[in-house]
């Protein structure tokens, strides 16, 4: 049980829910259900803490409050209330040109170590305006906002703002918003003790808010901590210098007191960038940087699944897959990094290779729709679309089909029993910072267990030793490891899923963040601002 005794600060692209509007046209929240809402938001809401993010929704009135949770709210973050959310509203073309143009047009496709598909616009970056001039800037838009002077504060996005500064802007709006959250939080406790709020930042869309945060808070005489944590991978030193502006990315994640990756990888990556780029001493044995009077803490602090929630849905879920065909099962965003494409023709290979699989197995693929407004995930959509008509235009038969298709979202209680009634899981990214669904699979196989097919690539690779690794590049080796995964002997699936269920059921989602909370503990001693019970 964690017990915060000081308030922990969530700053997250998006809040814990997403507003919409019902058919009155009242604001609603929508909970999400990932894991890092399920960890985190709890723990926000016992340490009266904040959520800062933006609410999924452009409003036409920005000055309008979050409304509070419906009654019959059971999601994780039902019991935030509405004055523990801090959302941030940002001008439409100014937030697509964030998050489209720079988080998932450069950042994306380069930290996945995909730089042909990354952009380098500087209109799109550009950061090189002073701090100053960049807060004055969105500061005006804010107070502008707060004055309900919409058409003003759109008029000044407009005007002093160039679309070249869309990143940094957003991250000083983010960061104001947040610094204007902590100035009116009680620092001290009922006892009269000091609560110095940990401030925790969250991935790649807000890699420059914590020098913003610190900067600002200096000058206003507000004492917090920072901590920042990256989903995706760290790409090596030979990558991220592509990025013309590395070294203003270096120094904003440099902003933070811990900076946390889910595996060691990507923490010497990041070593190797400080060292080599900025020339900062760095203490390999420690995972420490030194840089600017100050040390920052680096550390691997990898993500995990609620894992019992995943386990008690697919003990109570119904059968979903009624066939008598084996089902091998892929679960992804339909993202390029997820090798999707490489994964069906791996699978068309094993049955050319295997014909006397034609009509006894079939892949199930469900694919979520993500960024569909960006034009390469609508040319991955017709791709695919292609790909799976020819394979089974090629090898149907009237009673039989070998790709079965879902683009789109189902409820977790279905994805928990695709899960526990799959005989086999291709995980197969090109390149996955973590991935949950390799884990959310281990956490279903509550009955006779399938088999775990996991792309090294990804940062789960690192860890869940017990899979059957496989290079997703290599058609042939996925092939030919899904015919032995599909003739596996009992023994042995029960003897490899045994130890990936032990290591997944301790390494959960409240693991990591208890690991990440006792880490910021022996990074700011002498604060003592946080009981870890
Ligand atoms: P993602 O890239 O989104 O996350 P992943 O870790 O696989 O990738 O998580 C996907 C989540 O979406 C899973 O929880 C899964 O259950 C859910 N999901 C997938 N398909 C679904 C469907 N059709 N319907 C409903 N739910 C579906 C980023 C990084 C990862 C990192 C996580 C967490 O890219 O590498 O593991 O953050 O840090």
């Amino acid at each position: 049980m964690l017990n915060l005794k000081s308030p922990m600060v969530v700053v997250s692209n998006r809040l814990p829910f997403v507003l919409k509007r019902n058919e009155n046209g009242e604001l609603q929240r929508k909970q999400s259900a990932g894991g890092l809402v399920t960890a985190v938001a709890p723990v926000v809401i016992q340490c009266g803490g904040l959520w800062v993010g933006w609410p999924g929704i452009h409003m036409d009135d920005p000055h309008q409050s979050v409304p509070e949770s419906d009654p019959g709210d059971m999601g994780p973050s039902a019991g935030l209330k509405s004055e523990q959310v801090v959302p941030v509203h940002v001008e439409e073309q100014l937030f697509d040109d964030y998050y489209n143009g720079c988080c998932n047009a450069t950042f994306w496709p380069l930290f996945h170590s995909m730089p042909d598909r990354a952009v380098f616009v500087a209109d799109m970056w550009e950061v090189r305006m002073e701090f100053g001039l960049v807060r004055s800037a969105a500061c005006l838009i804010l107070s502008a906002f707060d004055c309900s002077m919409l058409g003003l504060g759109l008029a000044i996005v407009n005007m002093s703002l160039p679309r070249g500064q869309s990143y940094s802007t957003v991250n000083v709006m983010f960061a104001y918003q947040t610094v204007d959250a902590l100035k009116k939080m009680k620092m001290k406790n009922q006892e009269g003790e000091e609560r110095i709020p940990l401030v925790w930042i969250h991935d790649y869309h807000l890699m420059l808010a914590a020098n913003y945060i610190r900067q600002e808070c200096e000058e206003q005489n507000l004492q917090c901590k920072l901590g920042f944590f990256l989903h995706i991978p760290f790409p090596p030193w030979d990558i991220f210098r592509l990025f013309p502006w590395d070294n203003e990315v270096l120094q904003g994640i440099l902003g933070n007191d811990l900076v946390g990756f889910h595996i060691e990888d990507y923490c010497r990556n990041f070593l190797d960038c400080c060292q080599r780029r900025l020339g900062c001493r760095v203490d390999r044995v420690h995972n420490l940087v030194d840089v600017a009077g100050r040390t920052v803490k680096v550390r691997a602090l990898p993500i995990g699944i609620p894992y019992k929630r995943f386990e008690e849905m697919a003990n109570a879920a119904p059968r979903a897959l009624q066939s008598s065909q084996q089902i091998v099962l892929g679960v992804d965003r339909l993202d390029y990094t997820k090798g999707l494409v490489n994964r069906i023709r791996s699978f068309e290979r094993f049955l050319e290779k295997h014909p006397e699989y034609l009509g006894k197995v079939a892949l199930l693929q469900v694919a979520v729709p993500s960024r569909t407004d960006v034009k390469e995930y609508q040319q991955l959509k017709e791709q695919m679309d292609l790909e799976i008509g020819r394979i089974n235009g090629r090898f149907s038969t009237l009673n039989w089909s070998p790709i079965r298709y879902i683009y789109g979202c189902i409820s977790q209680d279905e994805l928990a029993a695709y899960y526990r009634d799959s005989s086999v899981a291709l995980v197969t990214p090109l390149r996955d910072g973590m991935n949950l669904v390799a884990k959310e699979y281990v956490a279903c196989q509550v009955d006779k267990p399938g088999v775990l097919i996991l792309s090294p690539f990804a940062g789960a690779g690192e860890t869940m030793h017990e899979a059957l690794l496989v290079n997703p590049y290599e058609l042939d080796d996925v092939a030919d490891t899904l015919h032995r995964a599909l003739t596996m002997p009992i023994d042995e699936r029960e003897m490899r899923m045994y130890h990936l269920k032990k290591r997944e059921q301790t390494m959960n989602v409240d693991f990591w963040l208890t690991s990440f909370l006792k880490v910021s503990i022996k990074t700011f001693p002498g604060h003592n601002v946080i009981g870890v019970h």
